[in-house]
């Protein structure tokens, strides 16, 4: 069911089934026991049979525990699924066909390559908007050139849908994206190519968490 307003994420987890050391919905779980709030499934290259089935194991566990679920472009896949949403890219399906095909109940999360992009994003309709790369990526095959933390530092006062920072973020260079502004981080390889999914995802959310308490030392 969508909530209306969203709240920040904290940590947005996507899989990558190409990067994951396990599987896809090993990771998933490894990401829910960290305690992630927000699952994303985005699979480029199996066929329909085997995402329907992948989606509707991660659809039962993010439902057991309270999390949200989301799928990757696939509108086909979230309503056989029931997924909570759809992600939708730059050059996925327009805001206005999926809203129609999805009803006012789904969540429809867009990317955003720009400030201006992502404004556009909310002035559409979308319940949250993504920002990137903000970062070099090779996580994504057809990525855009990385726009930095410009755009971060314009859009924290301006959106009222939450803002997702994604590319290229780890380790090195969390800490400026939440002193950018940030509060909501997708990050794939950082996460799920390493060896401990449960203990990266722990950690990159207690970063993104200690902010609330007061404490900007990253
Ligand atoms: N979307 P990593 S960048 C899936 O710019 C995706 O919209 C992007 O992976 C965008 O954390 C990206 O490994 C890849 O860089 C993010």
């Amino acid at each position: 069911m969508k909530i209306k307003k969203l709240p920040d994420f904290g940590l947005y987890f996507i899989t990558d089934s190409r990067l994951t050391k396990k599987s896809v919905l090993e990771d998933v779980k490894a990401a829910i026991r960290a305690g992630v709030k927000i699952v994303q499934y985005r699979e480029k290259e199996a066929p329909a049979g085997k995402m329907i089935k992948e989606a509707a194991e991660i659809r039962k566990l993010c439902k057991e525990n309270n999390v949200l679920f989301l799928i990757n472009d696939r509108i086909d896949i979230a309503l056989a699924v029931g997924a909570d949403g759809v992600h939708f890219g730059q050059d996925g399906i327009p805001y206005n066909y999926a809203r129609n095909m999805l009803g006012e109940n789904k969540i429809i999360g867009m990317s955003a390559h720009s400030a201006e992009d992502a404004l556009n994003n909310e002035e559409m309709g979308a319940d949250y908007t993504s920002i990137g790369p903000i970062f070099h990526t090779i996580t994504k095959k057809d990525a855009k050139f990385p726009i930095g933390l410009e755009p971060v530092r314009q859009l924290k006062d301006k959106l009222k849908i939450p803002f997702v920072a994604i590319g290229g973020i780890n380790e090195e260079n969390i800490g400026e994206v939440l002193e950018a502004g940030a509060r909501n981080i997708a990050i794939i390889s950082a996460i799920v190519a390493k060896d401990n999914v449960e203990e990266r995802a722990r950690h990159f959310m207690e970063k993104i968490n200690s902010l609330k308490h007061g404490n900007s030392n990253f």
